[in-house]
């Protein structure tokens, strides 16, 4: 696929040791950190290098106290919480940290940070919130940077992914997702999210090798 890299961005969405086997007690999704060499690959075509961490308290409503409470509802009256996770890349702990072998935060073009709030647990890249509201300022940049296309990969496929995806489709962004450069929490979902972002505007290719600009 010939794609333009000017005005192309990549976006490395929450690559961070707290979604690898590097971190067993938070949340490792298996083969997390072996999307290093994928995303670093579909970074050569773009001109622009983006990154979004989730960046949690130590302490949330959402955060499962036992393995039990796992994926189950936060009680409550919680607009901006969901279900339960174990606590994951907390700030100042090595979970927060990119994976090793990408690029410090300092060079890429914008890191954009998200969770801080106890009260917020968002999925997306885009908004802090989960109905969209209340913007990170990743569409924005886009918008300033007259992006065409976003080439995105991260953790997790079924999750922040397909979140981030389906805001920048909404948005009328391009958006190619680099299937190598992701992995999912459960194969169920990610196979559901695919066809998701797929219904929502987004192409998928296999690996980087399928690019050139
Ligand atoms: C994620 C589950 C919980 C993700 C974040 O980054 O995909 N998944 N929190």
């Amino acid at each position: 696929m010939k794609i333009k890299k000017s005005k192309t961005v990549s976006f490395d969405v929450d690559p961070q040791c707290g979604f690898t086997p590097i971190c067993p007690d938070e949340l490792p999704i298996t083969e997390g950190d072996l999307i290093v060499d994928e995303l670093n690959a579909q970074a050569a075509f773009a001109q622009y290098r983006l990154v979004s961490k989730d960046c949690h308290p130590e302490q949330a409503p959402w955060i499962a106290t036992s393995p039990e409470q796992i994926m189950t509802p936060v009680e409550g009256d919680h607009p901006n919480l969901d279900i339960k996770w174990p606590a994951h890349c907390v700030v100042g702990t090595k979970g927060n940290t990119l994976i090793p072998g990408l690029p410090s935060e300092s060079s890429y073009d914008l890191v954009v940070e998200k969770g801080i709030d106890p009260l917020k647990h968002p999925y997306g890249a885009c908004y802090h919130d989960l109905s969209d509201q209340e913007s990170t300022g990743v569409l924005e940049w886009l918008v300033a940077h007259q992006i065409e296309l976003v080439i995105v990969g991260g953790l997790a496929t079924d999750y922040c992914v397909k979140t981030t995806v389906l805001q920048l489709c909404n948005a009328n962004v391009q958006v190619l997702v680099n299937l190598a450069a992701c992995r999912g929490v459960d194969n169920e979902t990610t196979e559901k999210a695919i066809q998701e972002m797929q219904n929502a505007g987004a192409k998928m290719i296999k690996s980087s090798q399928e690019l050139e600009c």
